[in-house]
């Protein structure tokens, strides 16, 4: 009661400017708006709150100020504080209701006055609008004057049959947009998506083929305000390959967005969208298979001591010996298929301790101490050893012998030959690779008395002291070095083969002073070595 009387000795202020203090709601109901006929019709008003205080009450006596253009009192809320909506209905003398308003919710502020300004509108429920104002409900919703705010999901109010009243939009519409697609995020993660390595884009942002279509998750309203959205089963992209062997599945979430699932493929690699089934290579299969080309289709790689014919074919990566090895294997003596120990690499028949190197002892057939250059497990003529093991008879830990058929043949060879080795039919008897003759070859040589002086070979056809001994040819390499051996027989030909026999010049001495030297021209074999 003392609220009405506080409202009422407001009231009777209405015409004036003198606004009370303190706390409570200054009402200003405008009616400047309504058409004269409207505005001169209203006797009463009603005043209607709501929020966190509900209260109405008819005021009267307020013809005149509606007439001027505005009515306006004071209401003291019960409550000191929250939130409350004001609304005003003109009501005529027959009591019929021909306007009315709502102001914007208002905050209380305790021990202070607030403002609640509304205009007063004509238009009932249901009738067109453009803005709240125009409605006596203070609802311009879907373009009608609303029974109330309708703005939940899947509400409207211009159904048919129903404009004016906030109802549940259709099962299969969505007027309002309500159960749109939620869109994956266009920068930052992929949505979850990691369609292409990196950190922007959406869910096609990046890789070839990728398709996503989140529309497709979009819903409609389900008719009991709320919404339908396509289920889990909808397809919203088509698949892709996310990584090497997986497989990327765009599916509607049931919520409204596009989301996307892996799944791995077996053996093979993803291609296009799906998991290959055959092969042509290696690179259509997973790396733990390999591609067998007799069929065509990737198989696991094999154990070690299982056959192989390519280290592709092996978990080790390793096929020594035709099966697969735990290891390259490939040092000498070393094979990977011993009896008992297949696929582990041991010392030829011969295993060896943990730790120790296997090394090959070589036959040495013509006793000179050297092992064939030639050995190998394989033709016999090497053995598989130990390190540190002693060779035992015929074999010899070195293989410098170039003809283990001839004992003449070795690297400590110094003489020289006139016919080749016995086995291997060479003249290198030392073994150092190459064939050297013992008789200087050159052409053009002659029989001069050579001058060392250094680092150019000077020689003169005479001699300077009697009995002075005459050199064959000077040249550089055989009659001027220093400590090189003097020759003194040499062919005036290149080419002559070892162990053939033709003239050669034999250098002999001078008589006297001034004189040349004596010359010979025995018919002189070449010797090699
Ligand atoms: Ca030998
Ligand atoms: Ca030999
Ligand atoms: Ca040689």
């Amino acid at each position: 009661m003392k609220r009405w009387m506080i409202l009422a000795a407001a009231l009777a202020l209405g015409g004036c400017n003198n606004k009370p203090t303190g706390f409570g709601v200054d009402v200003e109901a405008r009616t400047n708006m309504l058409s004269s006929s409207v505005r001169s019709s209203i006797v009463t008003a009603r005043l209607l709150v709501s929020g966190d205080e509900t209260f109405s009450k008819d005021i009267g006596n307020v013809a005149k100020a509606a007439q001027s253009g505005a009515f306006k009192f004071r209401y003291v809320p019960g409550v000191r504080s929250g939130t409350l909506t004001i609304r005003v209905d003109g009501v005529d003398g027959s009591g019929a209701t021909v306007a009315g308003g709502t102001a914007p919710p208002i905050n209380l502020a305790d021990g202070k006055a607030v403002d609640a300004v509304l205009t007063l509108a004509v238009n009932g429920n249901g009738v067109a609008c453009m803005a709240a104002t125009d409605c006596i409900s203070g609802n311009c919703v879907d373009g009608v004057c609303c029974d109330t705010a309708c703005d939940g999901v899947c509400e409207s109010c211009n159904q048919p049959g129903l404009v004016g009243q906030c109802s549940p939009a259709m099962q299969g519409t969505d007027p309002d947009n309500d159960c749109a697609a939620k869109l994956p995020p266009t920068t930052g993660e992929d949505g979850g998506v990691n369609d292409d390595g990196g950190t922007g884009g959406s869910v096609d942002g990046g890789v070839t083929g990728v398709m996503a279509d989140p529309q497709k998750c979009a819903g409609t309203c389900n008719g009991m305000r709320a919404c339908s959205f396509p289920d889990t089963t909808t397809s919203c992209g088509t698949p892709f390959c996310s990584a090497g062997a997986t497989i990327g599945s765009l599916f509607c979430d049931g919520n409204g967005s596009c989301t996307e699932s892996d799944s791995s493929c077996t053996d093979y690699v993803c291609a296009a969208g799906t998991c290959k089934d055959s092969c042509n290579s290696d690179a259509d299969c997973q790396s733990q298979d390999f591609c067998n080309l007799n069929i065509n289709k990737c198989v696991p790689k094999r154990d070690i001591g299982t056959a192989c014919t390519g280290t592709d074919q092996c978990q080790s990566g390793f096929c020594v010996n035709a099966v697969c090895c735990d290891s390259v294997c490939n040092d000498q003596g070393q094979s990977c298929n011993n009896t008992g120990a297949l696929g582990k690499c041991q010392c030829t028949g011969h295993p060896c301790p943990a730790g120790v190197s296997c090394v090959l002892f070589y036959r040495d057939s013509d006793n000179d101490t050297f092992g064939d250059a030639g050995g190998t497990i394989a033709n016999g003529n090497a053995v598989a050893a130990c390190v540190g093991d002693t060779p035992t008879a015929p074999f010899v830990a070195n293989n410098k012998d170039c003809d283990d058929g001839d004992s003449q043949a070795n690297p400590n060879q110094t003489g020289w030959f006139t016919s080749p080795s016995k086995s291997k039919g060479t003249f290198d008897y030392n073994c150092d690779g190459t064939v050297e003759k013992l008789v200087p070859e050159i052409a053009g040589g002659t029989c001069n008395f050579c001058q060392a002086q250094l680092p150019i070979c000077g020689a003169q056809s005479t001699c300077t002291v009697a009995n002075s001994q005459s050199t064959y040819s000077c040249s550089f390499f055989k009659g001027c070095r220093i400590g090189a051996t003097l020759a003194f027989v040499g062919f005036p030909t290149g080419g002559v083969q070892c162990g053939n026999s033709q003239a050669a010049q034999q250098c002999g001495t001078c008589t006297q002073a001034g004189l040349t030297a004596q010359v010979s021209f025995p018919t002189t074999q070449q010797q090699c070595h």
